[in-house]
Protein backbone atom coordinates (compact mmCIF):
# COMPACT_ATOMS: atom_id res chain seq x y z
CA UNK A 1 0.00 0.00 0.00
CA UNK A 2 1.68 3.45 -0.60
CA UNK A 3 1.60 6.20 1.79
CA UNK A 4 -1.05 8.28 0.14
CA UNK A 5 -3.30 5.54 0.18
CA UNK A 6 -2.53 4.58 3.82
CA UNK A 7 -3.48 8.43 4.67
CA UNK A 8 -6.74 8.23 3.27
CA UNK A 9 -7.80 5.06 4.23
CA UNK A 10 -6.96 6.13 8.04
CA UNK A 11 -8.74 9.27 7.50
CA UNK A 12 -11.65 7.45 6.18
CA UNK A 13 -11.69 5.05 9.04
CA UNK A 14 -11.58 8.35 11.55
CA UNK A 15 -14.10 9.46 9.26
CA UNK A 16 -16.65 6.25 9.77
CA UNK A 17 -15.80 5.98 13.65
CA UNK A 18 -16.45 10.01 14.19
CA UNK A 19 -20.37 9.24 12.74
CA UNK A 20 -20.55 5.90 15.13
CA UNK A 21 -19.82 8.09 17.70
CA UNK A 22 -21.67 10.89 16.62
CA UNK A 23 -24.82 8.26 16.50
CA UNK A 24 -24.22 6.33 19.45
CA UNK A 25 -23.82 10.09 21.47
CA UNK A 26 -27.44 11.22 19.87
CA UNK A 27 -28.98 7.90 20.86
CA UNK A 28 -28.44 8.19 24.28
CA UNK A 29 -29.57 11.28 24.52
CA UNK A 30 -32.84 10.72 22.76
CA UNK A 31 -33.29 7.78 25.38
CA UNK A 32 -32.85 9.95 28.24
CA UNK A 33 -35.55 10.09 31.21
CA UNK A 34 -38.25 13.61 30.67
CA UNK A 35 -37.22 15.85 33.85
CA UNK A 36 -38.89 14.93 36.84
CA UNK A 37 -41.96 16.91 38.75
CA UNK A 38 -40.76 17.29 42.34
CA UNK A 39 -43.55 17.93 44.83
CA UNK A 40 -42.26 19.56 48.34
CA UNK A 41 -44.53 21.04 51.13
CA UNK A 42 -42.44 23.87 53.23
CA UNK A 43 -43.85 25.08 55.90
CA UNK A 44 -43.04 28.36 57.94
CA UNK A 45 -42.38 28.31 61.38
CA UNK A 46 -42.07 30.51 64.51
CA UNK A 47 -39.29 29.75 67.47
CA UNK A 48 -38.63 31.72 69.83
CA UNK A 49 -38.97 34.75 67.49
CA UNK A 50 -37.30 33.85 64.82
CA UNK A 51 -38.87 32.85 61.50
CA UNK A 52 -37.31 30.19 59.02
CA UNK A 53 -39.31 28.00 56.26
CA UNK A 54 -38.59 24.11 56.53
CA UNK A 55 -37.06 22.58 54.82
CA UNK A 56 -34.57 25.98 54.04
CA UNK A 57 -32.41 23.84 51.17
CA UNK A 58 -33.91 22.65 48.52
CA UNK A 59 -31.90 20.15 45.67
CA UNK A 60 -33.40 19.80 42.49
CA UNK A 61 -32.27 17.97 38.83
CA UNK A 62 -31.58 20.85 36.46
CA UNK A 63 -35.12 20.91 34.18
CA UNK A 64 -37.09 19.86 36.67
CA UNK A 65 -40.55 21.36 37.40
CA UNK A 66 -40.69 22.25 40.85
CA UNK A 67 -44.18 22.34 42.63
CA UNK A 68 -44.21 23.75 46.37
CA UNK A 69 -47.03 23.60 48.94
CA UNK A 70 -46.65 26.71 51.10
CA UNK A 71 -47.87 26.78 54.38
CA UNK A 72 -47.59 29.37 57.20
CA UNK A 73 -47.71 27.99 60.59
CA UNK A 74 -45.86 30.90 62.15
CA UNK A 75 -48.39 32.83 64.53
CA UNK A 76 -47.17 36.35 63.58
CA UNK A 77 -49.36 36.69 60.27
CA UNK A 78 -48.70 36.59 57.27
CA UNK A 79 -45.13 35.88 55.32
CA UNK A 80 -43.39 35.98 51.80
CA UNK A 81 -41.57 33.22 50.44
CA UNK A 82 -39.20 34.69 47.21
CA UNK A 83 -36.79 33.46 44.85
CA UNK A 84 -35.37 36.08 42.49
CA UNK A 85 -33.71 34.19 40.36
CA UNK A 86 -36.94 32.33 39.27
CA UNK A 87 -39.49 35.08 40.10
CA UNK A 88 -41.02 33.50 42.19
CA UNK A 89 -42.68 35.93 44.98
CA UNK A 90 -45.62 35.26 46.76
CA UNK A 91 -47.22 35.88 50.27
CA UNK A 92 -48.81 33.30 52.58
CA UNK A 93 -51.47 33.76 55.14
CA UNK A 94 -51.43 31.61 58.10
CA UNK A 95 -55.08 29.79 56.97
CA UNK A 96 -54.45 29.96 52.76
CA UNK A 97 -51.93 27.51 51.77
CA UNK A 98 -50.26 28.66 48.64
CA UNK A 99 -49.07 26.78 45.60
CA UNK A 100 -46.48 27.66 43.29
CA UNK A 101 -44.12 26.05 40.61
CA UNK A 102 -41.51 27.10 38.73
CA UNK A 103 -39.36 25.05 35.66
CA UNK A 104 -35.74 24.74 37.36
CA UNK A 105 -34.02 25.62 34.11
CA UNK A 106 -30.19 26.86 35.12
CA UNK A 107 -28.04 25.15 37.28
CA UNK A 108 -26.59 26.96 40.56
CA UNK A 109 -27.39 28.04 43.73
CA UNK A 110 -30.03 30.76 44.03
CA UNK A 111 -31.25 32.51 47.64
CA UNK A 112 -34.72 31.75 49.21
CA UNK A 113 -35.92 34.26 51.63
CA UNK A 114 -39.25 36.18 52.81
CA UNK A 115 -39.53 39.62 50.71
CA UNK A 116 -41.19 41.23 53.66
CA UNK A 117 -39.13 40.64 56.41
CA UNK A 118 -35.14 41.00 56.47
CA UNK A 119 -34.72 38.86 59.58
CA UNK A 120 -36.79 36.05 58.68
CA UNK A 121 -33.93 33.66 58.10
CA UNK A 122 -33.68 32.63 54.66
CA UNK A 123 -32.76 29.41 52.70
CA UNK A 124 -30.76 28.24 49.50
CA UNK A 125 -31.69 25.86 46.10
CA UNK A 126 -29.47 24.24 44.62
CA UNK A 127 -30.24 22.97 41.10
CA UNK A 128 -27.77 20.33 40.12
CA UNK A 129 -27.18 19.39 36.32
CA UNK A 130 -26.81 15.49 37.45
CA UNK A 131 -25.52 14.22 34.05
CA UNK A 132 -22.13 16.41 34.41
CA UNK A 133 -22.44 15.27 38.24
CA UNK A 134 -22.32 11.48 37.56
CA UNK A 135 -19.57 12.17 34.78
CA UNK A 136 -17.46 13.47 38.00
CA UNK A 137 -18.56 11.20 40.80
CA UNK A 138 -18.89 7.66 39.41
CU1 LIG B 1 -41.41 36.75 56.98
Amino acid sequence: MKKGTAISFLGGALVVAAILGYQLWAAEKTTQKPPPTIRQSIVNIEFKGTKVWVPSFLIVPLGAKVELKLINDAPSGVHGFTIPDFNVRTEVANDKPKEISFVANKPGLFPINCQLHPAHIGGQLLVIDLDAAQGHYH
